[in-house]
């Protein structure tokens, strides 16, 4: 099953061009995921960019939740349907009772933690699990009228694991690809989950299902030959539950053109001259996340702090500048890490800060997507240690963002999905918060040769795994998925 396949980029990129054609020639594309982005508004990021690039090239349909609720009381369903050139954006409104239950319940506090290895934090309700099998079941039937007999439907994430089930129950024989954006845990962690055999076995209702990871196919493969007697069909197929599926990794990637774009904009430019005037005579580190509990924030924090404690020359010099945008407010987990952190910078800035130095700039906002370039630019070392992340995107825009003669150093947890890739990073084990400190430490000291020398490796792997590469990979693997027989 496995093997470096994304290690050897020449074959995939070969058969990308044949794939793309056939799933042109293949009919229109579909994609369906719980949020939309309007293809046309920049800020949208890498992932919209290079979807709706996949919808404009051949034209397409773009369904997903309107991010509305129905006004009080009515059902889930109103459907919305907007053209944007030759794309349509289909979009359903949900109740909040469903929303509730699919979106905040199953999703966010069952899926997410333990697919993040953090069954601590999940909350198993069967209300909750009612409501997710409800919403996609409702995303089938909505979706069916406005399908055609050659389009090919592609599904992202944990959000609508069953959909292929719900649309394969209704007579949908298209071809059906699903890319999980988180990773798959080890088969005894999904096995806390109750309905575990019930998600898995509807991801053999797809031709194809995409992971961001060698390890995570491993999982998959592992889950279903222990708990399903899955037989290996060879080319990446496995056969279980009177079905076959194909599994492959397919590590996401940037879109390295329009970020470089970002870079050339006044506010990135604004954004690192301010910085550089700024820490003139420091040295800046940075690091950029949504606020989540697999980012390992408190743990990059903790680091940071023993940093100063371990190696004192850095005291008044090093400066960690933390982003972390707001997110899923509300859910009892994210509101304690919230807690958490501003108790953590607070005590480093109380310890160590002097008059005119704080150690911790903590920012609880979002950040304009034009300044991240210039943000990551102005930082020596970035710091991107999740304790579990599927791929994680800020590691490689870091390396993009750098100047080649004169780049900065990433510090990368080896659990997330990027570091199968970005091997040059200086790897940490975010738990060992010695280890990382140490680290940290190396990255400041490192020489110009080295920063160089590593730079140029991770640059050339994050420019020839780009999204284009990860979309054309994924349209070609189902294209030549070998249907169910
Ligand atoms: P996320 O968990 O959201 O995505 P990540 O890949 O790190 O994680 O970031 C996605 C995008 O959000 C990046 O373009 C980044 O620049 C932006 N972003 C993050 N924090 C920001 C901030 N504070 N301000 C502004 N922008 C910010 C999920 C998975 C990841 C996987 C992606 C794509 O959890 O593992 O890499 O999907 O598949």
């Amino acid at each position: 099953m496995s093997g470096e396949r994304f290690a050897t980029p020449k074959a995939p990129l070969g058969t990308a061009a044949r794939g793309l054609k056939a799933a042109a020639g293949g009919g229109r594309l579909v994609v369906v995921s719980n949020r939309l982005a309007d293809p046309r508004k920049p800020a949208a990021g890498g992932l919209a960019v290079a979807v709706g690039e996949a919808l404009a090239t051949s034209g397409g349909l773009w369904f997903g939740w309107s991010g509305k609720t129905a006004d009080d009381g009515a059902p889930s369903g109103h459907l919305q349907v907007q053209h944007a050139g030759k794309v349509t954006l289909a979009t359903l409104d949900l109740s909040r009772d469903d929303l509730a239950a699919y979106y905040d319940g199953y999703s966010n506090r069952v899926l997410w933690p333990v697919f993040h290895y953090r069954l601590d934090l999940a909350q198993f309700d069967d209300g909750h699990f009612e409501g997710y099998q409800r919403v996609n079941r409702l995303f089938a039937q909505k979706l069916l009228p406005l399908l055609r007999a050659d389009d090919v439907i592609w599904v992202h994430d944990y959000h609508l694991i069953p959909l292929a089930a719900e649309l394969r129950a209704l007579g949908c024989e298209q071809r059906i690809g699903f890319f999980l954006h988180i990773p798959l845990p080890p088969p005894l962690i999904l096995a806390a989950i109750p309905a575990h055999e019930w998600l898995i076995r509807s991801l053999f209702a797809y031709d194809l299902v995409g992971l961001q990871s060698q390890a995570d196919v491993a999982h998959f493969t592992r889950y279903v030959q222990d708990e399903a007697g899955a037989e290996d069909l060879g080319r990446d197929h496995l056969r279980a539950f009177s079905r076959q599926v194909c599994v492959r990794a397919f590590p996401i990637g940037i879109d390295v053109e329009e970020f470089s774009a970002l870079a050339d904009t006044a506010e990135s430019i604004d954004t690192r001259d301010t910085l550089r005037e700024q820490y003139a005579k420091r040295q800046l580190l940075v690091g950029v996340d949504r606020l989540d509990y697999s980012k390992g924030i408190p743990q990059r924090l903790r680091a940071f702090g023993r940093l100063l404690a371990n190696y004192p020359e850095n005291r008044n010099s090093a400066t960690l500048i933390q982003v972390a945008t707001p997110t899923r407010e509300g859910v009892g987990a994210y509101d304690d890490i919230r807690t958490q952190l501003e108790l953590l910078a607070g005590r480093i800035n109380g310890d160590y800060g002097e008059l005119d130095w704080m150690p911790v700039r903590y920012i609880h906002r979002t950040l304009a997507r034009k300044r991240l370039p210039g943000l990551y630019r102005a930082g020596r070392v970035a710091l991107v240690t999740p304790l579990r992340d599927g791929m994680n995107l800020v590691a490689k825009e870091y390396v993009a963002a750098q100047d080649p003669a004169d780049p900065g150093v990433l510090v990368l947890s080896r659990f997330t999905g990027a570091a199968e890739q970005l091997r040059e990073a200086l790897l940490v084990n975010p738990y060992d918060t010695g280890g990382t400190a140490e680290m940290i430490q190396r990255a400041l000291r490192m020489s110009h040769q080295e920063r160089v020398e590593r730079h140029r490796a991770l640059m050339q792997r994050v420019r020839e795994f780009d999204v284009h590469w990860w979309r054309k990979a994924f349209l070609t693997a189902l294209a030549e998925a070998q249907r169910a027989g």
